[in-house]
């Protein structure tokens, strides 16, 4: 293999012209001495309150526009009853993500979190990408460090690892112009764990990204978790083509898919936990992707809205009998972990 000690993209990026399997086992290695043949899920719904962006990301079908022209912005009553049906299902989470709406006000946000908090014990909130931070700041003139405030003031637990998309400001400019830079993306981050809080990370890719791009984007997140420590997961995104304004000609083979897991758990070392996410790679390539480096599949997710635009196939979300048969099945021993990755059940 390679010096994992030299950090440079240049000698990290020689990883993907290593053997699947020798980069599996190396990976394998890593993940077996932190978590055995454990995989974690949790019961997790995702609420994404509208879909009105003021921003455009070409690779986002989500968002209402001309391929997807189906503008909504559910009520608060409205979120409130998508959350008591979750909630009374056994959720233990509400991932709660929103588009960048130029409707809302500031107070909307906090009210809502400030609502479910109140109105489900124990629930954990994990809500607001650094993009919406991002958003708020540049829309309402606050600091990161006063929306961040704001958050914990109104129930927010942690926060996920979306907007991230991908470090290099070239490929920003043409996939997402206007949204928050690689770098305030990272100081928000870093802000959040100051203030003793957890976070994930994520990391679009399959797009028009090189190999390249991908290392440096793992360094980032490496350099930042050396400093604070905060992050619990990376997450690496694959790309989901249709409904979007994304030119793409080609696309990564699964032994693209899997090296590139496997190649994170080898640069982020330092990251306790790899996620490898079932509603962008399929149940299967989920499953098949803990034997490569992976050690979380999400959870069930209940009504995923923005993976399934792109066409992912998880729009339902999955049963969690599903989870752990399919799980078991793939040799490894689930478990039910909470939103900090505390250990609930093993099954
Ligand atoms: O930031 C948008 C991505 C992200 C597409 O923190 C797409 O635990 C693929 O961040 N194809 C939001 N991806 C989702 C997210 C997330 C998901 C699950 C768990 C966690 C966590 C975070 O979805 C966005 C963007 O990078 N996305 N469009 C697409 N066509």
């Amino acid at each position: 293999m390679i010096d994992e000690n030299d950090l440079s993209v240049s000698n990290l990026v020689k990883l993907y012209d290593c053997n699947l399997f020798e980069l599996g086992e190396r990976a394998d290695e890593i993940r077996q001495n932190l978590h055995q043949k454990k995989v974690y899920f949790n019961l997790n719904k995702h609420i994404n309150p509208s879909n009105i962006c003021a921003d455009i990301c070409k690779f986002c079908a989500f968002s209402a526009h001309r391929k997807n022209p189906n503008p909504y912005e559910m009520t608060k009553d409205e979120i409130i009853f998508e959350a008591q049906k979750a909630y009374a299902n056994g959720a233990m989470e509400f991932h709660i993500v929103s588009s960048h709406n130029p409707n809302y006000k500031y107070e909307w946000y906090f009210d809502i979190f400030k609502t479910l908090k109140d109105n489900f014990k124990d629930i954990h909130i994990k809500a607001m990408t650094a993009a919406e931070v991002d958003f708020l700041h540049r829309k309402f003139n606050k600091s990161y460090k006063q929306i961040l405030e704001d958050m914990v003031e109104s129930g927010v637990d942690s926060m996920p690892g979306g907007g991230a998309e991908i470090f290099d400001e070239e490929i920003r400019n043409h996939i997402c112009k206007g949204k928050v830079s690689s770098q305030n993306w990272l100081e928000i981050h870093q802000i959040w764990h100051s203030m003793g809080k957890k976070s994930n990370a994520t990391m679009l890719f399959g797009h028009i990204e090189k190999r390249e791009h991908r290392i440096a984007h793992m360094l980032k997140i490496r350099e930042l978790q050396e400093q604070s420590g905060g992050f619990n997961a990376f997450i690496p995104l694959l790309y989901q083509k249709q409904n979007n304004f994304l030119d793409v000609k080609d696309f990564p083979s699964g032994i693209e898919i899997l090296k590139t897991i496997a190649i994170s758990r080898i640069v982020l070392s330092n990251v306790p936990n790899i996620k490898a996410y079932w509603a962008t790679l399929g149940l299967n390539l989920a499953m098949v992707a803990q034997e490569f480096g992976a050690n979380d599949i999400d959870g069930t997710i209940e009504r995923e809205n923005i993976q399934s635009a792109g066409g992912a196939n998880s729009k339902k979300g999955l049963s969690k009998e599903m989870l752990i048969s399919q799980i078991k099945d793939a040799g490894f021993v689930p478990v039910l972990r909470d939103s900090l990755y505390n250990e609930l059940e093993s099954f």
